[in-house]
C-alpha cells in the first residue's frame, strides 16, 4: 500500500481539483479500481492503433501498416495507410454523430407522444421556441393548440432523419457564404440517418478507398450531426423543458449531502433526468425519506445530464466524466441513475465496494450488475418514483465509517443559451461585434469536450480558459469542459478579475462571467446558432469570424464529430489529445493544413494548453486582420 505522501502525489498527478484529489486518495485507501488504474494496466498502448494504421474490419485481417515505409504497406485487401486511417476516422465520427442524433430522435419522440397525450408528466413548456422552430419548418400556427403545432413539428423533425426530403432545414440557419462552401464541396447534409448509414457503407471493404472522398463524407456526416441531430436535441429539449436562462448553482463532489438521500443523474438525455427532478418533489417520497432518517432527497448531476439539469433547473453538478467513479467512492451515494453515453461499464463493480446501486434506464444501455428500470415516456413519472424509492430504501444501508464528502462546493453560474446571450446584449449581437471591432474582446473561443485520464483531470480546460480570458478572448463552454470551469470558479462574474482589461470591462458592464456555460455537448449547436447569427448580422461566413474551438481533454468519438462540424463550418479547432491519424501523412496534411484553403479552418493538435492559447490567439488575429480590424 502507499504511504500518505505517495497517495497525495498520485492524487495530484491525476486531478487539479482539491475535492477530486481528496476522494482519489480515499479510493486508493478503499482499494478501488478507477480509470487511472486501468490506463496504467494498458501500458504500453498499441502504437499501430494510436497511429490509426490498424484495420480490424474484415475476416482477412486484422492488418496493420508499418508506419515507417517498410513492408507491409498494405492490408490483405490492398488498402494503404491513407485508406485505413481515413476509414477508421470515419467509423469513429459516425459513432459520435449517431450518439448525438439518436439522443435527438428520442427527444422528438417524447415531444410527439406528449403532443398526442400519450406521455406521462411531460409538457410543452416553451411555446415561443415551439412557434419559432415550427415557422422555420413552414408550419402554420393560426389558432392551433400548442399540442397540434408540436405534433406537426415532431413529424417534420423525424423526417430530418430520413432520406426522402434530401436536405436539413436547420442547416439553412448557416450564413449564405458558409452554405456556398458546403455546396461547392458537395457536403451539404441530406439527412441525419442517411449520412451515418452511408459512413457504414463506405467503410465496408471494397467501397471507398479514396481518403479525400472519405474525409469529405466525414464532414457531411458531422454537419448532419451539428446542424441536424444535435440541434434537434437542443431545440426540442428547450420546447419540452424550457430554454435556459442565467441560473446560479454549485459544483464538485461537495454537492453530495451527508444528511440526505443522494442520487446522481448521469448520462445525457434530459427526458429521464427532468422527470426524476419532478418526482423528487413528490410529498409521498419526501415523507418516505424522512421515515428512513434522511433530511431530504439530494439530486446531483454528472456529465452532460448534469449540464442539462443545471442549465434549466440549477441542480448542483457533482462533476465531470472522471468524477463518475469518485462520486461512488465518497460512499455517500445511494443510487447512480444513468441513461446512455460516457457511462463506464465498470460502474456496478465500483458500486459493489459500497452500498450504491447503479440503475440503467435505457434498453440501449444494459450493464451487467446494474438494476434495469426501463424508462419510457408513457411510464416516466412512475418509473422516476420507483427509482427514487429504491434510493430512499437504500439510505439505511450507508456505512457511515466509509463515507467522506469533501466540504466545500464552488458557486457557479450557467444558463447562457444563445437566446439569453442575445437578450442580454439588447436583442442583437451589435454590442459584441462592436467590442470585437474595438479590440476590447479579441475574439471568442469555444472550449468543449471531455476528461481523458491521459491528462490531469480538468488541467487542460481550466489552464486554457484562464489563459484565453487573460488575453481578452471571451470563452464559451459546453460539456465536461464547462463543469471543469464551474469547479474552479471560472463561471462566476468575479472571475472577470482574471481577464484582460478589455474583456474585464465588458463582463463588468454586462454582469457576466468571462467564461459562459452554454450547456451540454449537443448544445454545441447553440454555439453554431450564435456564430451563424453573428455572421448573418455582419453579412460574412462563419469562417470569417475571429472564433475558434478547442477540445483539450477529449476522449469520445462524439468529440470527433463536434470538432469536424466546427471545422467544416469554418471554425479552427485545437485538440489536446492527438487523434489516431498520424499514420497517414496525407490525411494529417488535409485535416491540419489543406482544409484552411477550403473552409478557412483546420485542426491543430497541441497537448500543452498554454501553447494552445498561443495558437488560438494567432488564428483569431489572422481572422481579425482579414476582416481589417
Ligand atoms: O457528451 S464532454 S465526457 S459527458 S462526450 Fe461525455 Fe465528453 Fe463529458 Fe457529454 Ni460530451
Amino acid at each position: 500500500m502507499y504511504d500518505s505522501s505517495e497517495k497525495k502525489r498520485i492524487a495530484e498527478t491525476r486531478a487539479v481539483d482539491a475535492t477530486d484529489q481528496e476522494i482519489i486518495e480515499k479510493a486508493i485507501d478503499d482499494g478501488l479500481e478507477t480509470a487511472w488504474d486501468r490506463l496504467a494496466d494498458q501500458q504500453p498502448q498499441c502504437g499501430f492503433g494510436q497511429l490509426g494504421v490498424c484495420c480490424n474490419r474484415c475476416a482477412m485481417g486484422p492488418c496493420r501498416i508499418e508506419p515507417f515505409g517498410k513492408r507491409p504497406t498494405r492490408g490483405v485487401c490492398g488498402a494503404d495507410a491513407d485508406t485505413i486511417v481515413a476509414r477508421n476516422l470515419l467509423d469513429d465520427l459516425a459513432t459520435g454523430a449517431a450518439a448525438h442524433s439518436d439522443h435527438g430522435r428520442e427527444v422528438v419522440e417524447v415531444m410527439l407522444e406528449t403532443a398526442e397525450g400519450r406521455s406521462q408528466g411531460y409538457h410543452i413548456t416553451d411555446e415561443t421556441k415551439l412557434q419559432a422552430v415550427a415557422a422555420e419548418y413552414g408550419i402554420r400556427i393560426d389558432k392551433k393548440k400548442k399540442e397540434e403545432v408540436a405534433k406537426e413539428l415532431a413529424l417534420s423533425l423525424l423526417e430530418e432523419y430520413g432520406t426522402v426530403k434530401g436536405r436539413l432545414q436547420m442547416a439553412e440557419r448557416a450564413p449564405a457564404k458558409t452554405k456556398e462552401i458546403w455546396k461547392k464541396l458537395g457536403i451539404v447534409p441530406r439527412g441525419v440517418d442517411r449520412e451515418i448509414v452511408e459512413c457504414m457503407h463506405r467503410i465496408q471493404m471494397g467501397v471507398d478507398a479514396d481518403y479525400t472522398n472519405i474525409l469529405l463524407h466525414a464532414m457531411r456526416t458531422a454537419l448532419a450531426d451539428g446542424w441536424g441531430g444535435s440541434m434537434i436535441a437542443t431545440e426540442c429539449s428547450d420546447i419540452l423543458f424550457g430554454t435556459p436562462k442565467p441560473v446560479k448553482t454549485r459544483a464538485n463532489l461537495g454537492t453530495l449531502d451527508i444528511d440526505k438521500v443522494n442520487i446522481a443523474l448521469h448520462g445525457h438525455n434530459p427526458i429521464l433526468s427532468e422527470m426524476i427532478v419532478q418526482a423528487a418533489l413528490d410529498p409521498e417520497l419526501v415523507k418516505r425519506a424522512a421515515g428512513k432518517g434522511a433530511k431530504g432527497i439530494n439530486l446531483v448531476g454528472m456529465c452532460c445530464t448534469g449540464n442539462e439539469l443545471l442549465m434549466r433547473r440549477g441542480v448542483p453538478v457533482a462533476g465531470t466524466f472522471l468524477d463518475q467513479e469518485l462520486a461512488i467512492a465518497t460512499g455517500a451515494l445511494e443510487v447512480m441513475v444513468v441513461d446512455y453515453q460516457c457511462i463506464f461499464p465498470s460502474l456496478p463493480q465500483t458500486a459493489s465496494c459500497y452500498h450504491t446501486k447503479v440503475v440503467t434506464t435505457s434498453g440501449k444501455t444494459r450493464i451487467p450488475g446494474a438494476i434495469f428500470r426501463e424508462f419510457r415516456p408513457d411510464n416516466a413519472y412512475d418509473t422516476a418514483k420507483e427509482i427514487i424509492t429504491l434510493a430512499i430504501d437504500n439510505f439505511p444501508n450507508r456505512n457511515p465509517s466509509r463515507v467522506r464528502i469533501p466540504a466545500k462546493p464552488v458557486d457557479m453560474m450557467a444558463g447562457f443559451s444563445e437566446e439569453t446571450i442575445r437578450k442580454a446584449l439588447g436583442g442583437t449581437y451589435k454590442p459584441l461585434t462592436d467590442a470585437i471591432v474595438a479590440g476590447k474582446i479579441k475574439g471568442v473561443v469555444g472550449i468543449v469536450g471531455c476528461n481523458n485520464p491521459k491528462i490531469k483531470q480538468d488541467y487542460g480546460h481550466i489552464t486554457l480558459g484562464r489563459e484565453l480570458i487573460r488575453r481578452d478572448i471571451l470563452v464559451v463552454e459546453t460539456g465536461c469542459a464547462a463543469i471543469a470551469s464551474g469547479k474552479t470558479g471560472l463561471l462566476m462574474p468575479e472571475a472577470a478579475e482574471m481577464a484582460g482589461d478589455g474583456l474585464k470591462s465588458i463582463c463588468k458592464a454586462v454582469g457576466i462571467p468571462p467564461v459562459l456555460h452554454m450547456g451540454s455537448c449537443v448544445d454545441n449547436s447553440r454555439i453554431l446558432v450564435l456564430v451563424a447569427r453573428v455572421a448573418n448580422e455582419l453579412g460574412v461566413g462563419i469562417g470569417d469570424l475571429p472564433v475558434c474551438g478547442a477540445a483539450p481533454e477529449w476522449y469520445s468519438q462524439k468529440a470527433i464529430a463536434i470538432g469536424t462540424y466546427f471545422v467544416a463550418s469554418g471554425v479552427y479547432v485545437v485538440l489536446g489529445i492527438p487523434p489516431k491519424i498520424f499514420g497517414s501523412a496525407n490525411v494529417t496534411n488535409l485535416l491540419a493544413s489543406q482544409l484552411t484553403g477550403i473552409t478557412n479552418a483546420c485542426f491543430a493538435v497541441e497537448p500543452d494548453p498554454m501553447k494552445a492559447a498561443v495558437l488560438l490567439e494567432a488564428e483569431i488575429n489572422r481572422k481579425r486582420k482579414a476582416l481589417g480590424i
